[in-house]
């Protein structure tokens, strides 16, 4: 009897990017099935598409069907329990909040720790690498940074300080107050509407907590105050977790700025040991780099054959490592398993988020060594190796990880195939640099971004963030998109895969501002020397969009509060609960916000109408869904003009 073959991903369709293509011509031929071809065997639940599939209780899971008389149509539809459509799609919804900020902010409560240890001496391979940032960030903990001594005032001592914030910041998490100090970070306006929807978050864990006690069975049946519990969440990680996070570690390992590296898969290299750092925490990967660069292990690595060390990062990883150090990325989440099928991986380590666990049946087909380092993430199969990383004792691990490699570069194949592309880009924006590079402040220069947005130059600016999804075409929305953008005249800030897939293709250059932008976004950027596309760093980075947004808005000549601003968010390609939580921050914050792909929403058309529409009369901001990246990007254009409109200054 015949076997039918089994059906495969088409390379052409499944990607944009011609080494992606490559590698997975390269794994069909040598059989093993990678994320593209599952996308094609295995389709997603149409039920669970559309939000409203509840398994939260032990009578369902309650599959709703759509309404008799059509989706416009009498909705009489309840679960066992009698859930309505609307009750448990926007369960579904918060809780996918829940897990979002929780991942976010996990990261940021790590990092915090980190930095107790740090500033109380225990963790003895961790310092202040940034006082600045450290000293501006103080009094929002209430952190004195001068004292008074004889009638004079005097600097405060750095490490003081440093233990004073420590202190306070890993109480953030959990402390019984009922403000989450960072909240007055944001507008005022926006703080005042925060509170009066009586959402401003308390801390971090309780919000997460509680939108889990409120999904459950039986509990809060109103999605509008579902919603509340969602939104507090969101603002929890957005204004909380994610930014202390950011914070802590530019205190701990510097504050990014410009710098220049190279970007995909191609920077690997054939006669090297090849190290790759995939996940999200830069607590490790941080020292992984100190001691891949230093002499010992280089000629560790030399006595073994090879001609040094080549590390490159994955995901968000991939961007912390290269913010703050030019390490190049291999790629983006999408881009995972085909670093290894290179056959030239020698170890691939990772921490947390966004790890595809077939990535230790890849591993399997080749010499590679997989590491997990969280004891929060480790991988069933028995192939991977767990080093469970201790920040204690932080440079000993690294040295056991970077071992571990170079040991294994004498175990690889004959089979090696590095692809040729690889691209050169500018990465490393902050506040900051965006201040520095755009005129020294926001406002009140000829190159300064408001000025530059008032005067029309600049359109506006859009974030495009979030990850890559096997449903749609790989990089192709993130790149289509924010192409049409720059057309457009639209500043551009990435993060995230976002940010990866824009390095890849060439935006992050201040060269590609004479090829793709409109005359008044390439007059400034060939100016003032930027790419028309910025790149702010990682997932928990979103959080300096939502600072800069914040300077905007202080700078003043375009309004009053973050949802005056000519902005507008987007997440073209999302996969991951965080981009929901994501998401909902902006919106909350007063951002329009676009995904792409699909919402699991369309079941439940009430609760869709009240992201879609009602959110922007409570927040200034509201959720949308386009998959076509072209007319995502008019989405996004359109707020853009309105608010244009609205403060005055369309021509
Ligand atoms: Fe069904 Fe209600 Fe249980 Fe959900 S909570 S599974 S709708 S019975
Ligand atoms: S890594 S969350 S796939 S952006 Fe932050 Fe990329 Fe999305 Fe993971």
């Amino acid at each position: 009897k015949a076997v039918k073959a089994p059906k495969v991903a088409d390379p052409m369709e499944a990607t944009m990017e011609p080494a992606t293509q490559d590698m997975l011509r390269r794994a069909q031929k040598l059989g093993i099935d990678t994320v593209f071809d599952r996308a094609v065997t295995m389709k997603p639940c149409a039920i669970g598409m559309q939000g409203i599939c509840c398994k939260n209780c032990a009578m369902g899971p309650c599959r709703l069907p759509l309404p008799k008389g059509g989706i416009d149509g009498e909705d009489t539809r309840k679960g066992l329990c009698g859930a309505t459509a609307n009750t448990i799609c926007a369960r579904n919804f918060v809780r996918m909040i829940a897990g979002g900020a929780a991942a976010h902010s996990d990261h940021g409560r790590g990092v915090a720790e980190t930095f107790l240890s740090a500033a109380r001496k225990s963790a003895k391979d961790y310092s202040v690498k940034d006082p600045a940032r450290l000293i501006q960030i103080a009094p929002y903990f209430g952190v004195a940074t001068t004292v008074e001594e004889d009638g004079v005032t005097k600097d405060r001592d750095i490490d003081e300080i440093a233990l004073a914030v420590a202190e306070k910041a890993v109480r953030e998490w959990g402390k019984p107050e009922l403000t989450a100090s960072y909240i007055k970070r944001a507008p005022k306006p926006l703080q005042e509407k925060w509170e009066k929807e009586g959402v401003v978050p308390r801390n971090v864990d309780r919000e997460i907590v509680e939108c889990m006690h409120r999904t459950l069975m039986g509990v809060d049946q109103d999605y509008k105050n579902l919603m509340k519990q969602g939104v507090r969440a969101s603002l929890a990680d957005g204004w909380c977790g994610s930014m202390i996070g950011t914070d802590l570690q530019d205190v701990m390992f510097g504050s990014p700025s410009p710098l220049q590296a190279e970007a995909n898969l191609g920077v690997m290299k054939e006669d090297h040991v090849n190290l790759i750092v995939h996940g999200h925490e830069p607590l490790l990967s941080e020292i992984i780099i100190a001691v891949a660069q230093s002499q010992e292990m280089v000629d560790y690595a030399k006595s073994k054959g090879a001609k040094g060390i080549q590390l490159a990062g994955i995901c968000c990883t991939a961007n912390e490592m290269l913010q703050r150090h030019g390490v190049p990325p291999a790629g983006n989440f999408l881009q995972q398993e085909f670093a290894i099928i290179t056959g030239a991986c020698d170890a691939m380590v990772v921490d947390v988020q966004c790890i595809m666990q077939n990535l230790a049946n890849v591993a399997k087909c080749f010499h590679t060594k997989l590491i997990t380092t969280h004891p929060i993430a480790k991988i069933e199969q028995d192939n991977v190796i767990h080093i469970e990383f201790d920040e204690h004792y932080a440079m000993e691990d690294a040295k056991r990880i970077v071992k571990i490699a170079i040991d294994n570069f004498e175990n690889r194949g004959a089979d090696v195939m590095i692809p040729k592309q690889r691209s050169i880009q500018v990465a490393g924006f902050g506040v900051e640099s965006i201040q520095y590079h755009l005129g020294g402040s926001f406002r009140g220069s000829y190159y300064t971004l408001n000025d530059n947005i008032i005067n029309g130059r600049i359109r506006g600016v859009a974030g495009v963030v979030g990850c890559n999804n096997a449903r749609t075409k790989h990089n192709e929305e993130h790149i289509v998109l924010i192409k049409e953008l720059l057309k457009n005249d639209v500043l551009v800030l990435v993060t995230g895969c976002s940010a990866i897939a824009a390095g890849v293709h060439g935006l992050l250059t201040p060269e590609s501002a004479a090829v793709y932008c409109g005359p008044g976004l390439a007059e400034v950027c060939e100016t003032v020397g930027i790419p028309p596309v910025l790149h702010l760093g990682s997932c928990v980075d979103n959080s300096r969009i939502l600072l800069a947004a914040t300077e905007m808005v202080k700078a003043g000549g375009l309004g009053d509060d973050i949802c005056d601003l000519p902005a507008a968010g987007s997440a073209p390609e999302w996969m991951s609960e965080k981009a929901i939580a994501i998401g909902q921050y902006f919106v909350a914050s007063g951002v329009y916000t676009v995904f792409g792909y699909h919402m699991p929403l369309e079941g439940a058309p009430v609760f869709k109408d009240y992201l879609y529409k009602e959110m922007e009369e409570i927040y200034g901001g509201k959720w949308d869904c386009e998959p076509d990246p072209i007319k995502h990007a008019h989405k996004m254009i359109a707020h853009i003009d309105k608010k244009r409109k609205e403060l005055g200054i369309d021509k």
